[in-house]
């Protein structure tokens, strides 16, 4: 792991966008489902997974979601319902209200709040399949009010219903009833169009493959897609006050995500620097998943010595990270200085992994600097507002002159028209009594 200064340190950010015949395969997935509904989703589901199902095997019953509780140890149901908990108090915090607003001349004024009725979540298979990942998506949707949640996820060979025992467990737990296993574009292609057998849904979340991503962005404006989310990253902005040790830790655990994950450490003491840099060596040897974060940290790491903690801050909001890890002498001093980062992680105990799996913030975060614009998965994205407005007779009268101005500049007599016809009885009837 490279210890640079600020200005000689260039994130590299590159996105995914597929090959041209990867997007081919993908419209072609998509229009055929779409089309042929179930016959096209059951030969796509033998064709790109080795599974023959009929129509009536697609829906995995409550009872081989319960089979679940059977295959895993209690410890993990225990944490999974602790962390769901949190999750959910969290996430009731989010919650809004419709409002009404009269006014003395009678005008009223409003917003109305509604869940989405229907959401899939997809759940993508094999080892990126993480049941924190599940209630992430749904309870969010959950709290919002969303009264159809529908996983959809890859089958495979093994296992009571040929899906993650795990994944079952945390889909029970955040209180999923309806469950396919179907994955890849086509049942992207499901989802948003519907089949006989899976009703269309409004909105779809969740990570997949480059396919399902894909799939995502075809399907996109038929039906509500969330955002595409790119390699995991974390930066720890500290001082000399902080430990070396928790520090690697730390970037070595988004290390391991994904070769693309980047980990960067922001200091302005340049000890601390090369006593990270020893950490992450000792530590990344008994590593399990050694090999992955030894490459995200030399490709994507970097330890960048700074001249004091503001130039560090300002190299922390150019970048907009995912996670933000602030350990210096007084981290909440630093905090209101932070105008781009996704979650922010305050002092020596809140190491990232308790964000990703416990805390109850949302762990599906901005990144590739998205943060500047974008915010972590909430209740709002699984809600939708309608305006509402009524105008009194006076406040037309009172108004009504203002509005065919606008109108008749914009060249729309007809609009004009529609409040002058109003304004002409209202005052014809005024005279007239
Ligand atoms: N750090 C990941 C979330 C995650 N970590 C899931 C473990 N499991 C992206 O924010
Ligand atoms: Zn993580």
């Amino acid at each position: 792991m490279q210890i640079v200064k600020a200005s000689e340190f260039r994130l590299e950010r590159e996105v995914d966008y597929g090959t041209a015949e990867q997007v081919a395969v993908v419209k072609r997935v998509v229009q055929d489902v779409r089309q042929n509904g179930d016959a096209g989703l059951l030969r796509y589901t033998e064709q790109f997974d080795k599974m023959v199902l009929t129509a009536e095997q697609l829906r995995v019953s409550e009872a081989e979601i319960q089979a679940a509780y059977q295959e895993v140890e209690p410890a993990f149901v225990t944490a999974i319902q602790e962390a769901s908990a949190n999750i959910r108090a969290f996430h009731e915090k989010q919650k809004r209200t419709s409002w009404m607003d009269v006014q003395s001349d009678g005008t009223l004024l409003g917003q109305i709040i509604k869940p989405l009725k229907r959401v899939g979540v997809y759940v993508p298979g094999g080892k990126a399949a993480y049941p924190s990942s599940v209630l992430m998506n749904v309870i969010p949707a959950q709290v919002a009010g969303v009264k159809e949640i529908v996983m959809v996820t890859p089958p495979a060979t093994g296992g009571v219903a040929g899906i993650d025992p795990y994944i079952r467990v945390a889909a029970a737990e955040a209180g999923v009833k309806e469950m396919y296993r179907v994955g890849g574009a086509q049942a992207i292609a499901a989802l948003a169009y519907g089949t006989d057998s899976i009703a269309r849904v409004d909105k779809i979340c969740g990570p997949g493959n480059i396919y399902v991503a894909l799939a995502k962005r075809e399907v996109y404006g038929t039906v509500d897609i969330d955002s595409m989310a790119g390699p995991s990253e974390i930066v720890v902005l500290a001082d000399g006050s902080a430990n070396a040790a928790y520090i690697a830790a730390d970037l070595l655990s988004q290390a391991e995500h994904d070769e693309m994950a980047s980990a960067v450490l922001v200091t302005s003491c340049p000890e601390l620097a090369k006593r990270v840099q020893a950490e992450v060596i000792s530590q990344l040897a008994s590593l399990p998943r050694q090999a992955i974060a030894a490459q995200s940290i030399e490709q994507h790491g970097a330890i960048i010595v700074v001249e004091d903690l503001e130039q560090g801050v300002d190299f922390v909001n150019e970048m907009a990270p995912e996670h933000l890890e602030i350990m210096t002498e007084d981290p909440m001093e630093w905090l209101g200085r932070i105008e781009n980062a996704g979650a922010i992680f305050i002092g020596p105990y809140s190491s990232e992994p308790v964000g990703d799996y416990f805390a109850g913030p949302n762990h599906i975060i901005p990144t590739n600097g998205t943060a500047r614009f974008s915010s972590p998965v909430d209740v709002d994205m699984f809600l939708k507002k309608s305006s509402l407005i009524r105008y009194s007779k006076e406040a037309l009268l009172q108004h009504g002159e203002k509005i065919m101005t606008i109108a008749r500049h914009e060249g729309l007599e007809a609009h004009a028209r529609a409040i002058e016809i109003r304004m002409k009885q209202e005052q014809f009837e005024n005279k007239s009594q």
